[in-house]
């Protein structure tokens, strides 16, 4: 299994399972779940998802290593633009933020 994102909160709503790989906005735009609506994720043991505001991995990140039922806890609710499915086998902090230092596309 892999990482499963869902529109809505609390795993409701069209979702899409992720294996370990890189999404761009390409990819989400093309999906039911579609860009800007991610609100909650699921995020298997092992396995570390980081969340991008901007196309192909810019803007703010968000990065999770447990379920998730509400990203509006960490101001990043329907902000989803481009995804990173990785191997979480590091030492990382539950849902903390950073900003991308470079190029921005902000898209809102
Ligand atoms: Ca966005």
């Amino acid at each position: 299994m892999g990482v499963i994102i869902y529109r809505d909160a609390n795993y409701e709503g069209p979702s899409h399972e992720l294996a370990f790989g890189v999404y761009d906005f390409n990819y989400l735009s093309n999906l039911a779940i579609g860009d800007n609506t991610v609100s909650s994720v699921r995020v298997p043991e092992h396995y570390k998802v980081e969340l991008y505001d901007g196309h192909d991995f810019t803007g703010e990140k968000l990065v999770l290593t447990a379920d998730t039922p509400w990203l509006g806890d960490f101001n990043f609710n329907d902000r989803t633009s481009s995804i990173k499915v990785l191997d979480g086998r590091t030492d990382v902090a539950r849902g903390h933020m950073e900003r991308i230092v470079g190029r921005y596309f902000g898209n809102g």
